[in-house]
């Protein structure tokens, strides 16, 4: 984008990083909307007082800026305001942000990252700069991606961005043979990752890992239940054991299930009166579905970000795709020996291209994050 970071000052980066963090406050909550974070901040000679704050609204709207503006009323006059996204410039439900922010007064915009809307794309910084205001790009740019990774990859890509979670022994292996669920990392890694699935809009799955787990690929944090994602099945033929138990709570959580035109109606239908929600994706000649159709699939029901939670097989086409942009891998305590199923990615054996963005501990297990460098 238009470099300007060099203008951005220690304040100003101080300031972003606030906006970023309440950016995530509606992270996955903003429908096809970015979660975007604004502040209005009175310049000062110590840095400034925050005078308006806004994210974008449940569902996406309003926008964040008119929040932060309107709490801000004439204090927005001459004041500095902080956008994680570039200010809009189209006429959506509301008018465009940039409108609003020069009709306000503001001496100086900050922003992270343009958008890449079409509608937007620059649009927004040259409205503001035509009307005399000062604008810095760039601000902490990469975190502020990285905050809205979804929303980049579904405008950028027309698809979800996609974090694969894994959890192997030392030895590499996910689960036993024929064992169902196992526990392979300790009771605090699995509140982590309930915590991940809040942070992502859908969880998905392959077939075999309903039939054989039987998970409710719920989020069960006291107080953050409402927050339970999509659940996606893959499965082919549509074989989702009716009285599996993730159809407990199909009314509260949809559960959508992703079959081929292979799958016989009847059992389809079976799917459907149980509250999931089937819908035709093409498969090859064996039913077997191309991770590329499944993404364009889920972007075009707009879906931004999506947690892949196995199985092994499942993983590993995604993983060979080249379409998994983040990695979570927890690491256990014990190790499994023979008869263990082989995990496609461990410490050792990283998919070409990743890099480790992140580690941590949890309880006795560990977890290495890894993204994708483009
Ligand atoms: C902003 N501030 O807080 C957000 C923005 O359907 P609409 O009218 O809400 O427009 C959606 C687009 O607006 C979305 O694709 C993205 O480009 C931008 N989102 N812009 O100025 C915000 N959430
Ligand atoms: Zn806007």
């Amino acid at each position: 984008m238009a470099e300007s970071a060099s203008l951005a000052t220690e304040a100003d980066r101080r300031f972003m990083a606030a906006a970023i963090r309440l950016s995530l406050w509606h992270q996955g909550l903003t429908g096809e909307n970015p979660s975007v974070g604004a502040l209005v901040v009175r310049p000062q000679a110590e840095g400034g007082t925050i005078v308006g704050r806004g994210v974008t609204a449940l569902s996406g709207r309003p926008h964040a800026e008119l929040q932060a503006l309107r709490e801000a009323g004439d204090a927005a006059r001459g004041a500095t305001v902080y956008a994680t996204l570039e200010p809009c410039s189209h006429i959506g439900k509301a008018p465009p942000c940039a409108d609003a922010l020069v009709a306000a007064g503001v001496a100086r915009v900050v922003i992270a990252t343009l958008d890449p809307d079409k509608r937007v794309a620059g649009r927004g910084v040259s409205i503001l700069e035509k009307a005399g205001i000062e604008v810095v790009t760039g601000c902490l740019e990469a975190e502020a991606r990285r905050a809205m990774a979804g929303f980049l990859s579904l405008k950028g890509r027309g698809r979800p961005f996609l974090t694969l979670k894994l959890a192997v022994s030392p030895d590499g292996m996910i689960g036993r043979r024929g064992a169902g669920q196992v526990s392979i990392t300790g009771d605090i890694a699995r509140r982590a990752v309930q915590m991940m699935r809040v942070e992502h809009e859908a969880i998905m799955v392959g077939v075999n890992t309903v039939a054989e787990d039987d998970p409710f690929l719920t989020v069960r944090l006291a107080g953050l239940e409402k927050r339970s994602p999509t659940r996606i099945i893959l499965d082919p033929f549509a074989r989702t054991p009716p009285v599996a138990r993730l159809f407990a709570e199909a009314a509260r959580h949809p559960v959508l299930i992703l079959a081929s035109e292979k799958a016989s109606r009847r059992q389809a239908d079976d799917l459907r009166e149980k509250g999931a929600v089937v819908q035709t994706v093409v498969s090859d000649y064996r039913g077997r579905f191309d991770p590329r159709e499944v993404l364009r699939v889920l972007g075009i029901i707009g879906l931004k970000s999506v947690l892949l939670e196995g199985g092994a097989e499942t993983a590993r086409r995604f993983v060979d795709a080249g379409l998994v942009d983040r990695i979570s891998l927890f690491v256990g305590t014990s190790t499994f020996g023979q008869d263990g199923i082989a995990s496609p990615v461990t410490e050792t054996a990283v998919p070409p291209g990743f890099e480790i963005v992140g580690s941590g501990r949890y309880g006795d297990d560990r977890l290495i994050e890894y993204e994708r460098i483009d």
